[in-house]
């Protein structure tokens, strides 16, 4: 988590020079969720989420450079220069991306556990998106269908509260979906996004669930972010007071664990200096690689994309 803090801080930074171009949101205040949810994988399980990607990219075991040089729209990067913020592929590491259309890839993730089970697999896919994502049709046909079809595939929602700019408080749209979830035949639980060890947890369960009995699961984990939507998004902007922001970020999921480990006598004072530090060299070396990697060719604009379907 702490390595996705400074890289998403290096991120901003080479936002603000203009190094990375295009959208970029940052995940920052929300690590929680995504850290705790990927660690109950397994490399072959899938993942396929948001444009919010760079941490769960780094969760997941991509390469901080591969993620930085896609960042800055280069070749080394993990989807060759060609997707940026949005748009991190790994096949490597099964990660499906990254997408920029709200609600978009809920159905091409239960896709993807659709034919885990039609291929009679134990793998398990798990869908990211935000609470904004539940007012989109492709939600409510992609739900209806894992649960008639029983698919092994766990929706989590990240309700940070916000939908891009808007000053709408959606716990009580999520209350209803959590009705309709009950329509579609499928489970429901809400976690602390702030608590990694409680989403580890939560969704740990329902991915055994899934893996064994091929059920799906929804999880809304009650998150929230700390900097704007996205880099054109002041902090705290017009739709949320200073005074809420700060009054978020003392449950800041970072420090909590900290605190956590702290007060276990797990690590000390000079173990986290020794972390940040560590953390800190990693995002300046992957800085240093994206920066050196060449920008794709004029050529790569319409290169084939084979993909390997068979495994
Ligand atoms: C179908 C569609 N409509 C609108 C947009 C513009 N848009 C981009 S992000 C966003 C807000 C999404 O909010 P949420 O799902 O809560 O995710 P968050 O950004 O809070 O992580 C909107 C409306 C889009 N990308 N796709
Ligand atoms: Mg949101």
């Amino acid at each position: 988590m702490l390595l996705q803090r400074r890289f998403e801080e290096r991120c901003a930074e080479a936002y603000a020079l203009g190094k990375i171009g295009g959208f970029c949101h940052l995940y920052i205040g929300q690590e929680a969720t995504g850290t705790g949810a990927i660690a109950t994988l397994r490399p072959d399980d899938y993942i396929v989420t948001t444009y919010r990607d760079h941490a769960q990219a780094i969760a997941r075991g991509i390469a901080p450079r591969a993620i930085m040089a896609e960042l800055f729209g280069r070749s080394d990067g993990c989807s060759h220069g060609k997707g940026g913020s949005m748009h991190l592929f790994s096949r490597e590491h099964n990660f499906l991306g990254g997408h920029g259309i709200v609600g978009g890839h809920i159905p091409l993730a239960t896709g993807v556990a659709f034919a885990i089970k039609y291929r009679g697999g134990d793998q398990v896919c798990l869908c990211f998106f935000g609470e904004a994502a539940v007012n989109n049709g492709a939600f409510h046909e992609a739900l209806n269908m894992a649960g008639l079809w029983k698919l092994p595939i766990i929706y989590v929602i990240e309700n940070n509260r916000y939908g891009m700019g808007t000053a709408l408080e959606r716990a009580s749209a999520i209350n209803d979906i959590a009705e309709r979830a009950r329509a579609y035949a499928m489970e429901r639980a809400v976690v602390d996004g702030q608590d990694v060890l409680a989403v580890r947890q939560v969704v740990g369960d329902a991915v055994q669930r899934a893996r064994t009995e091929q059920l799906p699961m929804l999880i809304e984990a009650r998150t929230y972010r700390f900097m704007g939507h996205s880099m054109s998004d002041a902090v705290s902007g017009t739709y949320r007071s200073k005074a809420e922001l700060d009054e978020h970020v003392k449950r800041d999921p970072i420090v909590l664990l900290r605190a956590l480990m702290q007060g276990n006598g797990e690590i000390d004072d000079a173990g986290l200096a020794q972390l940040d530090a560590d953390v800190r060299a990693i995002c300046e070396d992957a800085w240093q690689f994206a920066d050196a990697s060449p920008e794709p060719p004029l050529e790569a604009l319409l290169e084939d994309v084979t993909v390997d379907t068979t495994s």
